[in-house]
């Protein structure tokens, strides 16, 4: 059991909270940040969950009205939610910072103190399992949609429960919230059994140029803008590539490159051994051990080329000499 009381006290003697979560947001994202806020709001508190960029169309049927895009008040509280620095904030930095006080609650590794008040567990699968603990703890109302945030928060953020973060908190709080009338199945199809089909033509095309790297066991591919174009699809639609590529038999770490916003987004993950946390922080970004990205200044190629050489030397790191057996 984790430490709110400091949490709370802040909480309790605010009345108007900002919610704040990364750009680019995921399942976790929005369900923790919204989940925290509508939670709040019936606690009887002004709340809103401020974001720059639209929701992705994947995650469009869990969005609601605490969705805003411009503040709807003058905060007296800022909270950050499942993002461990303030440049995943992007253009929201100054609205955060207005407020005069700010926590974090998070599960990425504390990469800078841009808060007063943090609750950060790495080890955590989510944000959204510490939202749902401090809600208990704090004796919030959670109806039946929070519910369904909270358990799509946790659901995506272990790949449907199959990642290694995928652990006995996350199995319990899933059992707890389908307990409260979440329909698992149902949300589950609406996450990931609903993708357009442009968006499997661009994993095609992610998949068609992927090289194996380490003797099979990295795996790097990139798309661009013109591959959205091609597909009829977004910059969003690629996100899936990167689980694609890692589900490769024999493949222990993935490596994605996607075009986005003018910039190149590296995205990495691994499956037992491989730290790309440490591969993303040579480019500047972050994460966890077996999740993490970064933004790549840098043309294309030599991206392709610098990313396949530190993923290459983290795979030799990680299987040491056993490389020797192959397979
Ligand atoms: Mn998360």
């Amino acid at each position: 059991m984790r430490d709110y009381s400091e949490i709370i006290k802040l909480i309790e003697a605010s009345e108007r909270i900002l919610i704040f979560t990364h750009a680019n947001m995921d399942g976790d994202a929005l369900g923790s940040a919204g989940a925290l806020c509508r939670s709040l709001r019936q606690m009887g508190k002004q709340a809103a969950v401020l974001i720059q960029h639209p929701c992705p169309e994947y995650l469009a049927f869990l969005a609601g009205d605490f969705l805003v895009t411009e503040a709807p008040f003058e905060a007296d509280l800022s909270v950050a939610v499942d993002m461990g620095s303030d440049g995943r904030l992007e253009g929201l930095k100054e609205a955060f910072y207005k407020a005069p006080a700010r926590l974090c609650i998070d599960h990425h590794v504390r990469t800078e103190d841009f808060c007063e008040i943090f609750v950060v567990d790495p080890s955590a699968a989510a944000a959204g399992c510490l939202v749902y603990e401090l809600l208990k703890t704090m004796g919030a109302p959670i109806d039946l949609e929070t519910a369904g945030l909270l358990y799509a928060a946790v659901c995506t953020d272990t790949g449907s429960f199959r990642f290694s973060n995928t652990d006995r908190e996350a199995m319990t709080m899933a059992g707890e919230l389908i307990g409260m009338g979440v329909d698992s199945s149902a949300l589950c199809t609406a996450l990931f059994d609903s993708i357009p089909l442009c968006q499997l033509k661009l994993e095609s095309l992610i998949i068609e140029r992927a090289r194996l790297i380490a003797d099979g066991r990295g795996i790097v591919s990139w798309c661009t803008e013109e591959d959205y174009k091609a597909c009829g699809a977004l910059a969003e639609h690629a996100e899936t590539g990167i689980d694609r590529l890692r589900s490769v038999r024999g493949v222990e770490a993935a490596a994605l490159i996607k075009e986005r916003d003018g910039a190149f987004k590296l995205s990495l993950r691994s499956k037992t051994c491989a730290d790309v946390r440490s591969v993303a922080s040579r480019f500047g970004g972050g994460g966890h051990l077996m999740a993490a990205g970064a933004t790549l200044e840098m043309p294309l190629e030599e991206a392709v080329s610098r990313v396949s050489k530190a993923l290459e030397e983290e795979l030799s790191r990680c299987f040491g000499l056993s490389t020797e057996s192959g397979r």
